[in-house]
């Protein structure tokens, strides 16, 4: 892929973040803490291998794999749900299924006026995070 994800990414846009949360039946506390957090995500690139760091002050999210290999994932600390994950390239933008309890879910990347866009999907909810380079 001639797209390259890599690098220390900022946050700086989170819409519908709480209404994601729900949908994952986050609790009340813990949305309202996470609604304050400046995340931050580490990505390593190479090829069609990929690392994700999703870093804040209360959970760090580590997320290994390599494009178009089915594996198992368990959303520790997050949702603590174990889902099915597939990711696949579609055009230039990273998309990643996630097969389990909850219908819908999923992620897709892309680099846009040089930021990282994420939307992370469930049942009907799209969240929308924006990134800057740090
Ligand atoms: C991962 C969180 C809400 C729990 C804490 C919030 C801590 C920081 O899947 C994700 O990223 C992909 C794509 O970049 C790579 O793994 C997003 C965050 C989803 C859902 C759960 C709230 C408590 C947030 C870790």
């Amino acid at each position: 892929s001639p797209v390259d994800f890599s690098g220390t990414w900022e946050m700086v846009a989170n819409d519908k973040w709480d209404d994601y949360m729900k949908v994952l039946d986050i609790d009340f506390a813990t949305r309202k803490l996470a609604g304050l957090l400046k995340i931050r995500k580490e990505v390593k690139q190479d090829g069609d291998s990929f690392t994700f760091k999703t870093m804040s002050s209360l959970r760090n999210y580590d997320l290994s794999f390599t494009v178009g290999v089915e594996f198992t994932e368990h959303t520790k600390g997050l949702d603590n749900r174990t889902v099915q994950t597939t990711v696949r390239w579609e055009g230039e933008r990273l998309v990643c299924e996630q097969k389990g309890e909850k219908p819908g879910r999923g992620w897709s990347h892309w680099i846009q006026d040089g930021q990282l866009h994420l939307e992370l999907t469930c049942d009907g909810v799209v969240c929308k995070q924006v990134f800057k380079k740090a």
